[in-house]
């Protein structure tokens, strides 16, 4: 059966398809954020993130990805929480989320992404994922999340936040 509800899922036993990082730079009021040019949800508006490589930790991973994706290094890490999605097409995603106070660099234009600082308080959810506006405003806050939802492609069909 393809779940389509949260509660269709033993998520004792749920496992994802594969391991990934999103960090947030967050100073002044501000966050840093990248128009992602490739991977899954390109085109979106997103923090800078990416997937696990073989062996990497997820801190190790989300700094990694914002050189690469900005030739920044955020620094002083803090776990702001986690998220699990589940696509109906099998493939499924467990997503740690960091928060960063300080980096170092100049967030840079590259292959990957485009950096952009917008206010906390005007974030442009409508060009983001449907989940972000769920647990962004947490991140923001400084509230532990934790996650979970079920998508369609891009369409949010259920989610569960604790
Ligand atoms: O390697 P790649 O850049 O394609 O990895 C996917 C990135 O997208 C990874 O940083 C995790 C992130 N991501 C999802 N789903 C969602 C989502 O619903 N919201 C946000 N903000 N990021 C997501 O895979």
């Amino acid at each position: 059966m393809v779940p389509r509800r949260i509660s269709e899922i033993d998520w004792a036993s749920w496992k994802a398809t594969e391991l990934a990082t999103l960090v947030f730079v967050h100073r002044d009021e501000r966050l840093l954020l990248i128009h992602k040019k490739r991977g899954l949800g390109a085109g979106k508006i997103n923090g800078p993130g990416g997937r696990l490589e073989p062996g990497e930790t997820p801190e190790a991973c989300a700094v990694r990805e914002a050189q690469e994706e900005l030739r920044i290094t955020p620094k002083n890490l803090e776990r702001a929480g986690e998220l699990r999605f589940q696509f109906i097409d099998g493939y499924a995603i467990h997503v740690h989320v960091y928060r960063a106070t300080d980096f170092e660099g100049t967030p840079t234009e590259t292959s990957e992404a485009i950096p952009l600082w917008v206010d906390e308080d005007r974030v442009p959810y409508e060009k983001m994922w449907a989940d972000d506006r769920v647990w962004l405003p947490l991140l923001i806050a400084g509230t532990p999340f934790a996650g979970r939802f079920i998508f369609d492609d891009d369409v949010m069909l259920d989610h569960a936040l604790s």
